[in-house]
């Protein structure tokens, strides 16, 4: 185990200069998202949450440290075979780390110096443990070897100078990165938000309806869910930040910076986020008010067509600085909605989980195909070419956000009083907004709710149903109806491959 404990710190201070998502565990723990089956990835999102990536670190350290103890094992009856057996491992962190969507080769260097390392410790301190042959071997013993004649003080001191060395080297090895992030935090701490040339209205009253229990209309930064598959938090210096811009049908390609981009003309909207992986009722939505500039007036200038116009490309591959590929439709981006190059997260610079320092946002979509955070490419190219990383996956080309709603309160197994409940909660159709939200009790028949004030055709909407609650076991159920007329189905799928659908119950028990 000392042995392993050098191989991960020493490849900690080797991954600081070469990149620190090359260093093994995220890297194996990255190379295990990138294969995870979408049902085993929705059941670790479901039972874990955003500390699913806690929880696969934390899985590997304890395989490792059980791999560690039987290869030690191994090495006391066989030393060369068992240290050889260490570098096993260095191969499987390099075959990880230089097989990720971002990986080249030099991410190999963090686990095969560490695992050399590890070897040469393991062979030395099996050496130390190695009984010697005493000068007078004890009453009633033969051979080579005699107990208690090993060099215990040898190797107590082997041991504990391994294990102290290689802490130092990763203690080092963190303050390196953390250096790095530090120089990402000054970029973002000295960024001066512009005041937008064109300003989000201001929230209208009552689209907020103030109900205790139901979601915020504005989302916090703090609150907004997070999906990405990023062990390590991309820290990206915004001083040195790029977009490029190129690919099929690009007549003039780009390169911009982020000052070229507070440059431009700046707007600023309310934005509802959903995740694709959000189950009826789940939590992986959220709503903000993001700046940023037109994508589609940048795409315009480095010549790019929609489809609909002659265009070639019918599909953007946004690029970030962590390998993850997210395709959109050109067409949707170009067809006038307010698809974002967001630079601002409610009245601050984007927060590093959140893309910093600039993602993209296409209302209307899922994330998965639209909301690339910490962007740094983005090529104009056809769905029939490229398929990007969620599709690889079993996700579906495209996914427009399907019409949903959710109860927020009561919240299931309450036990309200008989009386007058407030039955309320959100639904969003962004892009065409929300135009009816209905409760029924017991498969009774529905009952139209009360919306709070519609912001824009972009953003949720909440909505409430005063009950007439009567005691007993009820079940809840809620269903909206979009702009369109189209009215959410109460057909029950799964999220993969496009979003799931169903309508959303709650049984609460009235006393
Ligand atoms: N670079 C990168 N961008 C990404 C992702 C990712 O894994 N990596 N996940 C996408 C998905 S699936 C969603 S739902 C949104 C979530 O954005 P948020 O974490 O800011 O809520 O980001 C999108 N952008
Ligand atoms: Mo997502």
């Amino acid at each position: 185990m000392i042995a392993g404990f050098c191989a991960l710190c020493v490849a900690e201070l080797v991954a600081a200069a070469v990149r620190p998502e090359a260093g093994p565990v995220t890297a194996v723990g990255g190379a295990v998202i990138d294969r995870t089956p979408p049902a085993l990835k929705d059941f670790a999102v479901r039972h874990f949450g955003t500390n699913d990536k806690l929880v696969l670190q934390l899985g590997i350290l304890v395989l490792l440290a059980v791999f560690a103890m039987a290869v030690g094992v191994l090495a006391l009856r066989h030393r060369r075979i068992g240290s050889a057996a260490v570098l096993v491992f260095g191969v499987v962190g390099a075959v990880a780390a230089t097989t990720r969507p971002e990986g080249g080769p030099g991410d190999a260097l963090p686990s095969v110096v560490g695992a050399v390392v590890a070897a040469g410790v393991l062979y030395l301190l099996i050496g130390r443990l190695t009984r010697v042959p005493g000068p007078y071997p004890a009453a009633g013993e033969t051979g080579r070897g005699t107990a208690g004649s090993f060099d215990r003080r040898g190797f107590v001191i082997a041991a504990t100078a391994a294990a102290a060395a290689s802490a130092g080297a990763g203690l080092v090895g963190r303050r390196l990165t953390s250096s790095v992030q530090a120089g990402a935090a000054a970029s973002r701490a000295k960024i001066v938000l512009p005041v937008p040339d064109s300003a989000a209205p201001a929230v209208p009253r009552g689209a907020d309806l103030g109900i205790r229990g139901v979601s915020s209309f504005i989302t916090s930064n703090k609150s907004f869910y997070r999906v990405d598959t990023a062990l390590v938090v991309p820290q990206v210096d915004a001083d040195g930040w790029r977009l490029r811009i190129h690919g099929k049908g690009v007549g003039r390609p780009l390169t911009v910076t982020f000052r070229d981009l507070l440059a431009r003309e700046i707007i600023e909207r309310d934005i509802t986020l959903t995740c694709v992986s959000n189950e009826v009722g789940g939590p992986y939505i959220g709503n903000a008010r993001w700046i940023g500039v037109r994508l589609a007036d940048l795409l315009r200038e480095a010549g790019v067509k929609p489809p609909s116009q002659g265009g070639p490309a019918d599909q953007i591959v946004a690029r970030s600085v962590d390998g993850m590929t997210i395709g959109s439709p050109v067409e949707e981006v170009m067809d006038g909605r307010d698809a974002l190059l967001a630079l601002g997260m409610n009245g601050e610079p984007l927060p590093f989980a959140h893309g910093f320092p600039v993602r993209m946002l296409v209302p209307g979509l899922y994330g998965y195909v639209s909301a690339c955070k910490w962007i740094q490419d983005i090529e104009l190219t056809t769905f029939a070419d490229y398929d990007a990383y969620w599709v690889k996956r079993s996700w579906s080309q495209r996914g427009p956000i399907k019409t949903e709603s959710r109860i927020d309160t009561p919240r299931p197994f309450a036990s309200p009083k008989a009386g007058t409940v407030p039955v309320a909660g959100v639904a969003w159709a962004q892009h065409r907004g929300i135009a009816r939200v209905e409760v029924r009790v017991d498969g009774g028949e529905w009952h139209t709710a009360r919306l709070g004030a519609e912001d824009s055709r972009d953003t949720w909407r909440q909505w409430v149903w005063e009950w007439p609650a009567t005691s007993g076991n009820h079940t809840l159920e809620v269903r909206a109806t979009d702009r369109t007329g189209a009215t959410q189905t109460g057909k029950r799928v799964g999220t993969v491959p496009n979003g799931a659908t169903g309508w959303h119950s709650v049984v609460v028990n009235v006393s």
